[in-house]
């Protein structure tokens, strides 16, 4: 039975390590870790240390071998009887081997493409030696390493270094999630940084040989990173290097190790012909995400894995404001929003749900959620919206003044606010400890020149939640007169109630309500607006969210009710013409106008509303909806095409992007007509990767492919990461009724290396995003799918466990379609030796159709 832990089980740990001592002989079947821990008592207890799949050598205190009888050995601790060790401070040390050639996992010490690295959060580091795993408990590290590979790296300052040793530093205090070392043939680009207050730093990146001439970016962004950290939040650097390592084989983005980051490749390496625009942005965001972590997440760090959002929320704000300052705030709020609904508010709406502080897990690597992350950072957002932007810096003050350190809870976090302000968060708390998005209604009643706004606020009941008290709602509105002037500007209204009113006296005449302007709350809005207000709002609202909201909202009714047999209104397509009119002023804005909503969008909108979605008529419906869209409009769509085209040399910043995504938006409607020809032309003479890859997409989608996807695969073979969105992009784009087909016989292919989680990721991945194919009636989607996570958990539980999610929406679909995915989630379960990872996902999917 996996065992499920706690949050109200917390308790401290008895000792404080003083130092943590590492030596390392590094093998790729046999590496050698040596451990010397000082421990200082803090209360009475048993020595408790975590460790998996060691073999133990020797175990001593102060020098002495420990004798059998006062050890407590399970296969994952290590209990050492309080009598049986000294009054005062004491030095436990270990010897064990390890395997890192054998670690398909990627969680502890792993060799990729002949480099040794490693993953420890959340906890890796128990596969590397006993340790109190447990983030709560923090040392300095010094750490020495020996191998005949030629760099060597760890956290902190280098201390040593000579042929096939090095010796490293780390004087601020970590937890062992923190760990990290590297070691392998690599190449650094080398930059300086001098801090504001004259403290220089070097800065590496390091790749494999061969590839350096693609991680000047990288670079730069950190370059970037450490500026803004320094002027806006008042955080600087605080060891003498940052190093920056990219490896193939990991199972997520990035990792914020104290002083030596270890990165995904995908997020290093860029050119602008192999990095799409996207790329760079995500490069620049991630590289700034886990450097901020320095403060946010390192120098103070989670009490416990509960706590997780305390890091990652914040952390994940900082990068989002980070990158509206170096590229367009409007965009990237947009684009967040998107995220978050594609994302959060699905898992919200489904099985997985939970609090974005949870209070139990079984396997904490399950809890890097959407819910966490990104509805985390909504949460930082609300906060600085109701205490204002002044009385936001004066608590992130107090909390690195008070807090550094420390390993802290959400409760410190809101105390800081509390004491900074004198505001009483204890309702706002709710965000956290409650799962679910709440529903907002708004009633409008007009009279006399006066308008009352009633909103009603309700959260549905999740998995284990049942009753959700009233939230804190943070409403920023404005209103617009009718010929376009804006008669309020945007107003913070507070609802704390179930159902609250707000009056707006003396209006002229009666104004349009723009709503949740920035989206200033992570809620699902009810109202009753007709598409002519739309369509003003649209036209002329100052809010570039809202704005953008009154075009997403037509285009989604009109997307709802063509999928459930009715007829879409002209309001979307009548406001897109009057948009196209002048789509050059913005053309980064317009291009996300055009962007109809995705198949699972309009899937979860119409779930939302307790109507069971049908893929195919969603899909038919998306798909007619876009040619009739793209007939009405030809002669703008071609228009702006041509006058998008490329000037000058490619630059990855937000104006060359901008006018990318425009760009491409028109060719995505104009497919429709010319099955593929400009996409053709524009496959075979783009010289940068965006456009080649959009080009590519709609060549799939047209079904006009085989010869530029072999173009691309001759010309890209060497390159993992482009083959990798050649693996994507086919079974994301293809048709729903060849995508199993094609995902099959991409599967099967010698290059399917799928035990890079890239690969994985870009095949699997590309093929649940298509929606109509992962939910194909017949169940052969979900066989599909289902067949390789079952190949995988063994060999990397973590990914395997995280895909699973792709099942998460199986209840909202119809009996038969439910069926299948049931059978296939079921024969997933009934793997014997499933992972406890894979094992708790599939066990909570499942739950929901009980
Ligand atoms: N903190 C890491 C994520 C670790 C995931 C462990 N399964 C990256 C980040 O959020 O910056
Ligand atoms: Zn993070």
């Amino acid at each position: 039975m996996t065992e499920t832990h706690y949050l109200s089980d917390w308790q401290p740990y008895p000792f404080n390590v003083l130092e943590t001592r590492l030596e390392f002989d590094l093998a790729p079947k046999g590496t050698k870790v040596k451990s010397e821990i000082r421990f200082h008592r803090n209360s009475p207890g048993d020595l408790v240390l975590d460790g998996a799949g060691l073999r133990t050598k020797a175990l001593r205190i102060d020098g002495r071998e420990i004798a059998p009888t006062d050890l407590r050995q399970t296969e994952s601790s290590l209990t050492i009887a309080q009598s049986a060790l000294p009054e005062g401070d004491f030095t436990f040390s270990a010897e064990v081997e390890i395997d890192p050639e054998a670690n398909t996992a990627l969680e502890g010490l792993y060799l990729s493409g002949g480099i040794f690295c490693t993953q420890c959060e959340a906890e890796g580091f128990r596969h590397i030696t006993w340790y109190p795993d447990r983030p709560d408990v923090m040392a300095p590290f010094h750490v020495v390493l020996r191998s005949d590979k030629p760099v060597l790296l760890s956290n902190g300052n280098p201390v040593a270094s000579e042929k096939g040793r090095a010796e490293w530093h780390d004087p601020w205090p970590k937890p062992a999630y923190l760990f990290a070392l590297v070691a392998g043939d690599l190449v650094a680009i080398d930059d300086h940084f001098t801090t504001r207050s004259g403290k220089p730093v070097d800065l590496h990146v390091w790749v494999r040989p061969g590839d350096q001439d693609r991680a000047d970016f990288a670079m730069e962004s950190l370059k970037k990173s450490m500026i803004w950290d320094e002027e806006v939040y008042g955080r600087e650097y605080d060891l003498d290097v940052f190093n920056i390592v990219a490896v193939d084989d990991f199972n997520m983005g990035a990792m914020e190790n104290k002083g030596l980051n270890i990165f995904n490749s995908k997020l290093v390496l860029s050119s602008p012909a192999t990095a799409t625009d996207l790329d760079y942005e995500r490069i620049e965001g991630v590289i700034a995400h886990e450097y901020f972590h320095n403060w946010t997440g390192n120098r103070i760090t989670c009490r416990d894995w509960f706590q997780l959002c305390l890091k990652e929320g914040l952390t994940v704000f900082r990068d989002q404001s980070f990158t509206s300052d170096m590229r367009s705030a409007a965009v990237k709020r947009i684009s967040d929003v998107q995220t978050l609904r594609a994302r959060q508010f699905r898992e919200d709406q489904g099985p997985l749900a939970h609090p974005p502080r949870p209070d139990h897990f079984q396997e904490i690597n399950n809890f890097y959620t959407a819910t966490v992350y990104e509805k985390g950072a909504e949460i930082i957002g609300m906060l600085k919206r109701l205490v204002g932007d002044e009385n936001y810096r004066k608590a992130l003050d107090l909390y690195f003044e008070r807090h550094d350190g420390q390993a802290c809870t959400i409760e410190d976090w809101l105390a800081v606010f509390h004491d900074a302000t004198g505001r009483d968060l204890t309702q706002f708390k709710h965000w956290y400890t409650d799962a679910g998005t709440p529903q907002l209604t708004m009633i409008e009643d007009w009279q006399d020149g006066h308008l009352r706004l009633t909103f009603r606020q309700e959260t549905p009941a999740t998995p284990g939640q049942s009753h959700k008290p009233p939230r804190v709602i943070p409403i920023a509105i404005g209103l617009i007169s009718p010929n376009g002037d804006e008669v309020l500007p945007t107003t913070v209204l507070e609802m704390t109630e179930a159902e609250q009113s707000f009056v707006f006296r003396d209006l002229g005449a009666r104004p349009v309500v723009s709503l949740l302007r920035g989206f200033s709350a992570p809620v699902i809005i009810r109202r009753e607006i007709s598409a002519d207000d739309q369509a003003l709002l649209l036209a002329h609202d100052t809010d570039a969210f809202t704005r953008w909201e009154a075009g997403h909202d037509l285009a989604l009714a009109a997307l709802m009710a063509l999928a459930t047999g009715g007829e879409a209104s002209a309001g979307y397509s009548d406001a897109i013409g009057a948009l196209l009119a002048h789509a050059e002023t913005d053309p980064a804005f317009t291009a996300l106008c055009l962007a109809l909503p995705g198949d699972d969008a309009i899937a979860t909108a119409l779930a939302a509303r307790g109507i069971t979605p049908d893929p195919d008529a969603i899909h038919a419906a998306r798909e007619g909806f876009a040619r009739d869209l793209a007939s009405r409009h030809e002669a703008a769509l071609s228009r702006i095409y041509a006058t998008m085209a490329p000037v000058g040399a490619y630059r990855p910043d937000a104006e060359g992007a901008a006018r990318r995504s425009l760009r491409l938006a028109c060719l995505a409607l104009l497919s429709r007509l010319d099955e593929g020809d400009r996409a053709l032309v524009l496959f075979g003479s783009a010289e940068n990767m965006t456009e080649r890859l959009g080009a590519l997409g709609q060549l799939i989608a047209v079904g006009r492919d085989q010869e530029s996807l072999a173009l691309f695969r001759q010309e890209f073979a060497a390159n993992r990461l482009v083959m990798d969105k050649w693996f994507m992009v086919q079974p994301h784009r293809a048709s729903p009724e060849t995508a199993v087909a094609r995902a099959k016989a991409l599967a099967a292919r010698d290059d399917f290396d799928w035990k890079n989680p890239n690969r994985f990721r870009a095949l699997l991945g590309g093929f649940s995003a298509n929606h109509a194919a992962f939910h194909q009636a017949d169940g052969s989607g979900y066989d599909f799918y289902a067949d390789w996570l079952i190949k995988l958990d063994p060999v990397n539980p973590q990914t395997a466990a995280r895909m699973c999610s792709a099942f998460e929406t199986w209840p909202r679909y119809e009996a038969g379609r439910r069926e299948k995915a049931r059978a296939a989630l079921q024969r997933i379960a009934a793997r014997e030796g499933l992972s406890r990872n894979t094992s708790e996902m599939v066990t909570r999917i499942l739950a929901a159709g009980s």
